[in-house]
């Protein structure tokens, strides 16, 4: 595992990075929005080994766009826009579900962009509960709602049991490493507007292009 995953997490970091990925012009950076993920591993990691299977995942995925970023077609992946218009134009996306292209860009982005109706569902309930809520059930409640529809049984259950050991509201807004109960909600405010907006881009574009299927 790279350094940079085993620091500590920091969630005005990852605020950072998601709001580098938005241009002037409203187009997504693949660099930063990977940099955004990359952040969350951390603190998965910080989390204990109940959440390994979700960091790997989390991690291949990141991995994927990276590298083709760094291909000769780095060009072309530089925003999510761009990656969508090339590998459309150049057929290298399974629009007619064959699954012959398991890793294109389209369909990589597509796992995380689903992963961040979660992110956003969850860190909304955080900033809004009260001090006896429950992590776990706030957790829970934003997965089934969100990223538990594209998932089987088997990950639905193993990621339940994960949830189950999530510290409580207090220690969890320790772990994100942001300052008071306070600073968390307030930075929680800035934070769930700006993921708001990266995904309601990318929820659009790929609505445009029919690529909500992706195999
Ligand atoms: C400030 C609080 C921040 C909390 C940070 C937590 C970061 C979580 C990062 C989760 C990234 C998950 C990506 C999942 C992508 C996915 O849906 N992959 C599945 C499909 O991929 P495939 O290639 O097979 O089509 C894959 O099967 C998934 C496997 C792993 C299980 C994913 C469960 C996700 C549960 C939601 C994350 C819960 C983390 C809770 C921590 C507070």
């Amino acid at each position: 595992m790279a350094d940079s995953e085993n620091q500590k997490f920091c969630l005005q970091e990852v605020l950072e990075s998601f709001k580098s990925c938005l241009s002037p012009e409203k187009e997504i950076y693949i660099e930063h929005y990977v940099s955004g993920w990359r952040g969350l591993v951390k603190l998965l990691n910080s989390l204990g080994s109940l959440f390994g299977f979700i960091s790997k995942d989390a991690v291949s995925k990141t991995q994927i766009l990276m590298n083709f970023l760094k291909s000769e077609n780095g060009p072309h992946y530089a925003t999510v826009q761009s990656m969508v218009k090339f590998e459309l134009d150049n057929e290298l996306v399974d629009v007619d579900k064959k699954g012959i292209y398991p890793e294109s860009g389209c369909r990589t982005l597509l796992r995380l962009h689903r992963a961040l109706r979660w992110l956003q569902l969850f860190l909304e309930r955080l900033r809004t509960s009260k001090e006896d809520d429950k992590t776990s059930v706030m957790c829970r409640d934003a997965y089934n709602e969100s990223l538990a529809q594209h998932h089987p049984w088997l990950i639905r259950k193993s990621a339940g049991v994960a949830f189950y050991s999530l510290p409580v509201r207090l220690a969890f807004f320790e772990v994100m490493n942001v300052g008071t109960p306070e600073q968390v909600v307030d930075v929680l405010g800035k934070a769930v507007p700006l993921l708001c907006e990266v995904y309601q881009i990318t929820e659009e574009l790929y609505q445009k292009h029919n690529l909500h299927d992706l195999p």
